[in-house]
């Protein structure tokens, strides 16, 4: 059985890291990620896109991964050796990586990293960023940026992406509002390849519609029921 699974902010939610749609708590309802998560945001307001990226970098690393990031993690370890296991995030948290799962494709970079804009160097990087820094590879200053792919920009590894989907048996989506391209398009590619769908959320997607089967719930329940019925089956198999 190859799986390909994508996940989204809803799968975070449960960790308190907010996802782009609900208005619910403070911090999405004074930061606009449409409007900062731009190139031509940081040009013209760097100060407030390292604001932004500053405020989710120190909630990030106060927040703890879910069941559902340790479900995942689960599923990864439990399916080595028979078939394939790709899971591609929209989400640049590490909650993955902490809850275990050993390769996980970020296509749209990942909050922990910066990248100098001059020299391209991208290095690990836990602390607030802005404009007053020092690039430590090239000594340029005022050139880093958080090492995420804002919208407008092309989003990573779309090849491998693309060949793990071809790839794959089944199409999982987790915890996404199917409302961002190219990751909302992925399901339309697999239904073109015709491989089953399935979607987990707490409420149907933008693309609902185009799913074989779903099931709607917070992902700490969802995922790891999903996951237990997987595991089951395939040491059945
Ligand atoms: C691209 C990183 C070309 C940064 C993100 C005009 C100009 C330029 C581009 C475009 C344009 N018009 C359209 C586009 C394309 C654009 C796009 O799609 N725009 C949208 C607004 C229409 N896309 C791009 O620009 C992309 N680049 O197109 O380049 C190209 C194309 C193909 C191949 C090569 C090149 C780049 C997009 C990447 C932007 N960066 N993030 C950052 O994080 O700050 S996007 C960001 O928003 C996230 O990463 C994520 O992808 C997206 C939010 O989506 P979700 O993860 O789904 O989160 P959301 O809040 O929407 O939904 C959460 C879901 O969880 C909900 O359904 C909810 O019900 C559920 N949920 C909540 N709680 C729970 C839960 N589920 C389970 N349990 C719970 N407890």
């Amino acid at each position: 059985m190859n799986i390909f699974i994508l996940t989204g902010a809803g799968l975070s939610a449960e960790s308190n890291l907010g996802t782009f749609r609900d208005k619910g708590d403070g911090l999405w309802t004074r930061f606009d990620p449409m409007k900062l998560a731009t190139p031509g945001a940081f040009a013209r307001n760097p100060g407030e896109v390292h604001a932004f990226y500053n405020m989710r970098r120190q909630n990030l690393l106060a927040a703890e991964p879910n069941e559902a990031h340790r479900a995942l993690a689960r599923l990864e370890a439990g399916l080595v050796g028979r078939g394939n296991f790709f899971l591609v995030t929209q989400n640049i948290d590490d909650l993955h990586e902490r809850a275990g799962s050993q390769r996980v494709t970020h296509m749209h970079g990942e909050l922990l990293k910066a990248r100098c804009t001059a020299c391209t160097s991208a290095m690990p990087w836990r602390e607030d960023l802005s404009v007053n820094l020092t690039c430590p590879h090239c000594g340029r200053t005022g050139t880093l940026r958080p090492d995420v792919v804002w919208f407008g920009e092309v989003p990573l590894q779309m090849d491998a992406i693309d060949d793990a989907l071809a790839q794959s048996d089944l199409f999982v989506s987790i915890g996404t509002s199917g409302s961002v391209y190219p990751a909302a398009g992925f399901v339309e590619q697999a239904k073109e390849l015709g491989i089953r769908a399935y979607e987990i959320n707490l409420e149907p997607s933008d693309n609902a519609r185009l799913f074989d089967e779903a099931h709607y719930g917070p992902a700490t329940q969802a995922v790891p029921a999903w996951v237990e019925k997987v595991l089951a089956a395939s040491v059945r198999s």
